[in-house]
């Protein structure tokens, strides 16, 4: 491992023009350590361009650099080195990506993560922004204000606000270390999570109408259908989170969203308590993710796709 970022901090020292970027429909970790690693990087003199097709969401725009990430390639002329960052599996970033440099360095956490010329995967980071610290520390560089910013983003993004299983020692030690370079812990809780336009409140008070909640009490869901989010004026990106009100009823040990993109394709996004393995379900969609939370789509409606789940997860929980 130890030789691994030795090797990434080699390639950087040497480098000069870098694309970085991460998996599509990012989260506050794709983000956050997207934009550390090219602030990072900038610090070291580099020449940097942050790149998500999906641009950043409304949440994350509060992080300095956000306003410089580009959601379009072309007309870049190449990069000596491509960083694909917590992409996991399912990425169609690694082929967007992958023809625009010689090199091309993946950084995650995702169980299974294995492309890339480089690849330095520790399942054990509870986020990609401590991965990216680490390097970024190999690099000999301190960091400072904005870096640190981006990264206690993406560690609080991942931890649930240090409130997950993958909460561990070195999650809280970094986090300690961030606050003491600075970051206000209220006032980035305050921009992550109550600092929401009406609209997503709106969208959630009809999706949450949908509530499921199954005869034995281990799972539960609710749906959003595109009539929803016209009606209610939000964003899709609005709903990130939402699988989290069926998974706060007690006694449920599987929550599903379901969230219909087109009349033809649901969504489905999968969160689950213990030992409850929600990746292989997603797997068996085509999807992917983690144990505890995973994700994957199916094609039909939403009133023939949520039965065929429920009949899913009712195998899954006896
Ligand atoms: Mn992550």
């Amino acid at each position: 491992m130890t030789s691994m970022i030795t090797e990434i901090a080699q390639q950087i020292k040497t480098a000069q023009r870098f694309l970085v970027c991460a998996h599509a429909s990012p989260d506050g970790d794709a983000i956050g350590s997207t934009l550390g690693l090219m602030l990072g990087l900038e610090k070291l003199g580099k020449d940097v361009v942050a790149y998500n097709a999906d641009g950043v969401p409304d949440t994350f725009r509060f992080l300095p650099g956000a306003a410089r990430l580009i959601t379009d390639l072309s007309g870049q002329p190449d990069f000596d080195v491509v960083f694909v960052l917590d992409a996991g599996d399912l990425s169609r970033t690694v082929d967007l990506v992958a023809e625009r440099a010689p090199l091309l360095i993946n950084i995650d956490h995702h169980p299974g993560s294995k492309f890339g010329d480089l690849c330095f995967l520790d399942t054990s980071a509870a986020a990609t922004a401590i991965l990216i610290l680490r390097v970024l520390k190999a690099c000999g560089l301190a960091l400072d204000h904005d870096i640190a910013l981006s990264l206690y983003t993406g560690l609080l993004s991942d931890t649930g606000s240090f409130r997950y299983a993958n909460s561990n020692p070195e999650a809280f030690a970094v986090g300690g270390e961030l606050v003491a370079l600075g970051i206000d812990p209220w006032a980035v809780a305050s921009a992550l999570y109550e600092s929401q336009p009406p609209e997503r409140m709106r969208l959630l008070s009809q999706v949450l109408t949908t509530l499921h909640i199954s005869e034995s009490g281990k799972y539960a869901s609710v749906a959003m259908s595109l009539e929803m989010l016209s009606n209610s004026g939000a964003l899709a990106e609005h709903t990130d989170g939402f699988v989290n009100y069926p998974r706060a009823i007690s006694g449920v040990e599987v929550a599903v969203f379901f969230r219909q993109i087109n009349s033809e394709t649901v969504k489905i996004g999968f969160r689950s308590r213990g030992n409850i393995d929600v990746g292989r379900l997603a797997n068996q969609l085509g999807g992917g993710g983690h144990k505890n939370a995973a994700g994957g789509e199916m094609s039909g409606s939403l009133e023939a796709v949520i039965p065929q789940v429920h009949t899913l997860l009712e195998k899954l929980l006896n």
